[in-house]
């Protein structure tokens, strides 16, 4: 029936044209919908004989059947020409591309600040994070250098506009965590720590410390030696023997340097010890009274222990860095040094 053959060339013509679903949608409702076509030309259907009703109706059911299917079929062609368009906008990646043998590698100051943490929490130590934007209380008063001491200037600091400091060493965090613990307590807080500094092979103006502090009834510095010694073996993986010499810091009384037998030529002299036999490697003592005080606990009833590696040089040794920039310079040669080992 002409009328029929009109609509069939319609949608053939509207269903080609058709680029979005918005579009789909508009068709399926002009030919199949209340108001469509195909629903009003079932109208003439009253005019016709009954030979001609049944004809005329088989006609409009295959059209039907052929303008639902063509739908359908142009529905499932734009879903995957969306999924082509978004692959061919995603960044490929080969699979099959042979790999080249390089992988990356941690910086050599986690590595070991890594391989600290994992020796002191076998030892029961909490370990514990420091802001690096400290208030100057923190930073000085907290830990027995009030406004004015001396002692301020062994640090050459960073200060905010807002009177806080960029933190000049670790200890700065002793205060929040005996705060946040009290005691009986054990924990370190590896960082970074900024200090104003006349820049050479061995000083950083950035660089990272790990400080530990161990606070009980009846802790000496017998204790201390121990953690000490036995931190210090597991580092160099061997033996190693540690010495105090007296060292001068507010917030210890008695405070010490702590040498570390030179884990590379074991004690006998070498370039790395400057044949002395003995590296300088990490100031400590015991912590004073007013510390302890300041951070909520009774120094009558607990004594504690501090120390403050500097975990930047202790990296520069394991690794054999001649020059402490190295480690902040982003040359990659920097990480390939420690692929090696
Ligand atoms: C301190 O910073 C004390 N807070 C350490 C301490 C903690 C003592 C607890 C007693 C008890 P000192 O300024 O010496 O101390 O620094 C400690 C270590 O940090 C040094 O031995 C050194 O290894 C490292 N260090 C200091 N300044 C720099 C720098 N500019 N660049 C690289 N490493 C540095």
């Amino acid at each position: 029936m002409k009328e029929l053959e009109n609509i069939k060339e319609l949608f053939t013509t509207a269903i080609a044209n058709v680029k979005t679903n918005d579009e789909l949608n508009v068709v399926r409702t002009d030919f199949l919908g209340k108001s469509g076509h195909l629903t009003t030309c079932m109208k003439l259907i009253k005019d016709l004989s009954a030979e001609e009703k049944k004809a005329f109706g088989q006609e409009v059911n295959t059209l039907k059947v052929f303008v639902s299917e063509s739908i359908d079929s142009k529905k499932i062609e734009l879903e995957n020409k969306a999924i082509e368009e978004e692959l061919a906008s995603m960044p490929r990646v080969d699979l099959t591309t042979p790999n080249s043998g390089e992988s990356g590698s941690l910086h050599p100051v986690t590595i070991i600040q890594e391989r600290l943490i994992n020796i002191f929490r076998g030892m029961g130590f909490a370990i514990e994070d420091g802001n690096e934007v400290e208030t100057e209380y923190n930073n000085f008063e907290a830990v027995n250098i009030p406004k004015f001491h001396p002692a301020r200037d062994m640090q050459d600091t960073f200060y905010l506009d807002n009177g806080q400091v960029l933190k000049t060493h670790t200890s700065a965090s002793q205060n929040r965590i005996m705060r946040k613990y009290g005691a009986p307590l054990k924990a370190i807080f590896p960082g970074r720590c900024f200090r104003n500094e006349e820049l050479d092979a061995s000083h950083e103006n950035t660089f990272f410390q790990m400080e530990g502090i161990m606070i009980d009834k009846d802790i000496s510095i017998s204790n201390l030696i121990y953690f000490m010694k036995t931190m210090l073996s597991e580092v160099f993986e061997r033996e190693v023997n540690v010495r105090l010499r007296p060292g001068f810091f507010p917030f210890v009384e008695p405070g010490f340097e702590l040498d570390c037998s030179c884990p590379y030529c074991g004690g006998k002299g070498c370039r790395v010890c400057k044949h002395s036999g003995w590296i300088e490697l990490c100031p400590c003592g015991m912590i004073h009274p007013n510390v302890l005080e300041m951070g909520g606990i009774d120094p009558e009833e607990y004594t504690g222990f501090a120390f403050g590696l500097g975990l930047s040089r202790l990296v520069m040794m394991t690794y054999g860095f001649k020059d402490i920039r190295n480690l902040n310079s982003k040359d990659l040669k920097v990480l390939e040094q420690t692929r090696i080992k």
